[in-house]
């Protein structure tokens, strides 16, 4: 029988700790056990769940990974959802995803139960699932669908990029290899589960490595750093955002406390960033505190991790390395050109075995995003001193917030719908702490006055909080070009 890599090198060691929640732990054995239990629950008569979309609602442990497993042994296609979601963001993913089941737990099932009996899709309670593993499960072949992530872009709805086995094998396979994964390995994991850096790069890596994976609802200051200074952790993974709040937080402690936490960090064996990029002077200020030299990477859901500083040798701050084993780079000039000395910009395309293949039912989404085979990234670089350096992005449109990739469009509709609003422009600003913050220009309709908490707790039954804009700007009218379109960079300039 051939068996999912991940789950096959589980049984090499079934006794270690695969995951960790507070004092509770699980190992490799149990979570084999458990998807095995659950994908008999998913197939029921079925042999193979053919690539059905399964969409799950489950806090980062145990059951959010059994779950994943499950799906995945069972032959389906993995739709994590967002514990920030609104109902409406919900309700997209599960439509657009076309999703025959969701999952949740008996707390979250509060979030998701309406919605699915209004979309008649079955929702399966976790707690209640028991009984003994499935004797017989399918064979599953690399090129299977395997999940679907939703991904802000220049439209105004999130796509769903779907990846197939092959491409999360690659995405694992080139990383383990990179920054030395090893099974006495132990991380936290307190980033979404709904996005790659913390479903691929913290979790799938350590996993396939036979290590230990700590599991936290969400980044909890204190709590992390008590367990960075017990010397809990080798590895650690986060958004350049966690850093500037960790810089300024150990700034806050008394000495002894502080130092702890510094030794604890000192410790480790990697540290990375990445998802947004990690100013110089946060790279600096973190080395300053710890004498760690953070690994900056450059990734993207739709090709896993495509550049990265060396794990033995120079990690040059403000710059993202090399391309990763595995993974093909080219630089394209704006004049469609393949830039080939150092210092001129181009478009990062990046082409190789983790490059996801599709946008779920959007051909033509898919088609544009691809120039012969090459995945446009939307992003610009230069090479210097042959290591890229990020320049920014191509769309203005395209706002990165702590790690989160937002669409402006998809703020600027849902804004549209105030009743005070009349028109309205979404950019994002520079931001010490988020990278970029979301600020919105607008114009209201007569007689009409709003301030920004107003509209922030207008916004929470529709975007999901870390969409809702923080600064507003109310004005008279946008600023435009001759054209008459709005111009975004002028915009911006208004904050
Ligand atoms: C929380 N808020 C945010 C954000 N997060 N606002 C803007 N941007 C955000 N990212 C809101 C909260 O809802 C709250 O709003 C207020 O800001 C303060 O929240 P706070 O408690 O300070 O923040 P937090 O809850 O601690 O969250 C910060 C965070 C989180 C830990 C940095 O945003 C996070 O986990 N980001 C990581 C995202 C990530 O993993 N991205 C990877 C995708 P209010 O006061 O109104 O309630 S990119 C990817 O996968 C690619 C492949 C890659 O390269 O990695
Ligand atoms: P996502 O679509 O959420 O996967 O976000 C991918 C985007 O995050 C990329 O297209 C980049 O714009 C950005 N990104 C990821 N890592 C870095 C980095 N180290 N420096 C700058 N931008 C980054």
């Amino acid at each position: 029988m051939q068996e999912l890599s991940l789950v096959a090198r589980a049984r090499l060691h079934p006794n270690r700790v695969a995951l960790r929640s507070g004092s509770v732990e699980y190992t490799y054995a149990q979570l084999l056990e458990r998807s095995g239990l659950l994908a008999g629950r998913l197939l029921k008569d079925a042999e193979d769940l053919r690539e059905a979309r399964v969409a799950f609602l489950l806090p980062a442990g145990f059951d959010y990974t059994a779950t994943q497993w499950a799906v995945w042994r069972a032959g389906g296609v993995a739709v994590p959802l967002s514990h920030s979601a609104t109902g409406p963001e919900l309700e997209y993913t599960l439509t657009d995803s076309q999703t025959g089941c969701v999952i949740a737990s008996r707390e979250t099932a509060a979030t998701v139960a309406g919605l699915c009996q209004r979309l008649k899709v079955p929702l399966l309670i976790l707690d209640e699932v028991e009984g003994t593993p499935r004797r017989v499960l399918p064979t599953i072949g690399p090129e299977r669908r395997a999940m679907i992530l939703y991904t802000s872009g220049t439209t105004s709805k999130p796509k769903g990029v779907v990846t197939t086995h092959a491409n999360i094998q690659a995405q694992v396979e080139t990383l383990v290899e990179a920054w030395a994964w090893r099974s006495s390995d132990c991380i936290p994991l307190f980033l979404p589960l709904h996005h790659v850096h913390g479903i691929i790069n913290v979790m799938s890596c350590a996993l396939w490595a036979g290590a230990t994976v700590e599991t936290f609802p969400h980044f909890e200051m204190g709590v992390v750093l008590g367990r960075v200074a017990a010397r809990a952790y080798t590895v650690f993974m986060a958004v350049p955002t966690i850093y500037v709040k960790m810089i300024q937080h150990l700034e806050s402690l008394s000495g002894a406390e502080r130092a702890d936490v510094i030794a604890g960090f000192a410790g480790m064996r990697l540290m990375v960033s990445g998802s947004a990029a990690l100013p110089a002077s946060v790279h600096e200020q973190w080395t300053g505190l710890t004498g760690q030299k953070l690994l900056e990477r450059y990734g993207m859901t739709e090709i896993g991790m495509a550049l990265s500083n060396p794990y033995h040798g120079e990690r040059r701050p403000g710059s993202v390395g090399r391309p990763l084993p595995g993974v093909e780079i080219r630089l394209i000039s704006e004049g469609g050109e393949t830039v080939t000395g150092e210092n001129e910009p181009g478009e990062i395309q990046v082409k190789g075995p983790a490059v996801f293949g599709e946008y779920w039912n959007r051909p033509e989404a898919t088609a544009e995003s691809f120039d012969h085979g090459w995945f446009r990234t939307g992003d610009m670089a230069v090479v210097e001193g042959g290591y890229y350096r990020i320049m920014g992005r191509q769309s203005v449109d395209i706002i990165k917030s702590g790690g989160y990739k937002l669409s402006a469009l998809e703020i600027e509709a849902a804004l549209l719908e105030h009743p005070a609003i009349r028109e309205c422009a979404v950019v994002g600003v520079a931001d010490a702490t988020w990278g970029e913050a979301v600020a919105v220009a607008a114009v209201l309709r007569e007689g009409e006055k709003l301030d920004v908490d107003t509209l922030r707790g207008w916004c929470r039954d529709r975007l999901s909080a870390y969409k809702i804009p923080k600064r507003l700007a109310v004005v008279n009218g946008l600023p435009r070009n001759a054209m008459g379109k709005v111009t975004k960079p002028a915009v911006r300039g208004l904050f």
